[in-house]
């Protein structure tokens, strides 16, 4: 009898995390089906290794079967560049459009600050994303040293392609950008929210952006000073209706596969 491609997983979740000294080094992870499975384990160990924040002393890989049936199809959010001559603009500008998402300027200003603080209590780098209030800024997470990673998310082939070659066009086709549209395209269609903020933690990697349901993917080439350690991620939700295990269950455990990137749009600059 023949086995019934639906009673087969048809993609896998793969998920990385390294950590040393007990501190979050570095996470990524994929949706795969399962042939591809060896060469991307290989590949995100190779990664661990060679993270520019230092070596991995612990690696973690996770794999973990899809149901086909709650596979989530979406496009990415759109993308755009603001122009901004250095971080301190970059923060400036990165706060006035979380305000026009719909975020606070106390909200956006205690995220900035946690952000610039490192995120975790203790001032080190948080392996997933702060989630807050985005009228009052309180810290909605259970865990504030953890804070609650998205996961489960990734492009078709076609998509990266696609995603590519329209990022190539526009010199900016690296991992970060192409993971970070990813997470925030999974994040945008969280329940409740509002906005996301980010900057990297890569010491050598200065680009953050804000995102948000209505305007998409808004990146600023520099939103932190070259060599700063410390960044993250946070989540902003509309405090009316908040359900924090349906959030978390949504970051962490529904799968979303993108199949298109989204559009284009020409560059801004930040003005004042
Ligand atoms: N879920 C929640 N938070 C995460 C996740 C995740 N899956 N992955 C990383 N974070 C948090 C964590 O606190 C990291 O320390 C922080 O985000 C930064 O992660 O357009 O590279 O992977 O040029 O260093 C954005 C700009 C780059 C890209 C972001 O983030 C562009 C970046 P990193
Ligand atoms: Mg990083």
């Amino acid at each position: 009898m023949l086995a019934s491609p639906l009673m087969k997983p048809l993609l896998y979740s793969i998920r990385m995390h390294a950590s040393s000294g007990g501190r979050h080094l570095s996470g990524a992870e994929h949706l795969a089906p399962p042939d591809e499975l060896e060469a991307l384990a290989a590949a995100l160990v190779r990664r661990a290794l060679t993270h520019p924040g230092g070596r991995a002393e612990h690696v973690t890989i996770n794999i973990d079967p899809v149901l086909p049936e709650t596979l989530r199809q979406a496009r990415l959010p759109d993308v755009r560049t603001v122009r901004v001559a250095d971080w301190e603009q970059g923060r400036r500008a990165a706060h006035r459009w979380l305000m026009v998402a719909g975020v606070s300027a106390t909200a956006a200003t205690a995220a900035m600050y946690a952000l610039q603080q490192g995120g975790a209590p203790d001032g080190s780098a948080m392996r997933g994303a702060m989630l807050l209030d985005a009228v009052s800024g309180a810290r909605l997470e259970a865990d504030q040293a953890r804070g609650v990673r998205a996961s489960r998310m990734d492009l078709t082939a076609d998509a990266t392609l696609q995603l590519r070659q329209a990022l190539a066009q526009r010199g900016l086709d690296n991992a970060h950008v192409r993971e970070a549209l990813t997470l925030a395209g999974k994040v945008l269609l969280a329940p409740g929210i509002v906005a996301e903020l980010c900057w990297s933690d890569d010491p050598d990697y200065t680009a953050g952006y804000v995102a948000a349901p209505g305007f998409g993917y808004v990146r600023y080439p520099a939103l932190k000073p070259l060599g700063e350690r410390r960044g993250g991620r946070a989540f902003f939700f509309s405090p009316n209706d908040f359900d924090l295990d349906r959030v978390v269950n949504f970051l962490e455990r529904e799968t979303v596969l993108f199949t298109r990137p989204g559009r284009f749009l020409p560059d801004l600059e930040a003005g004042e």
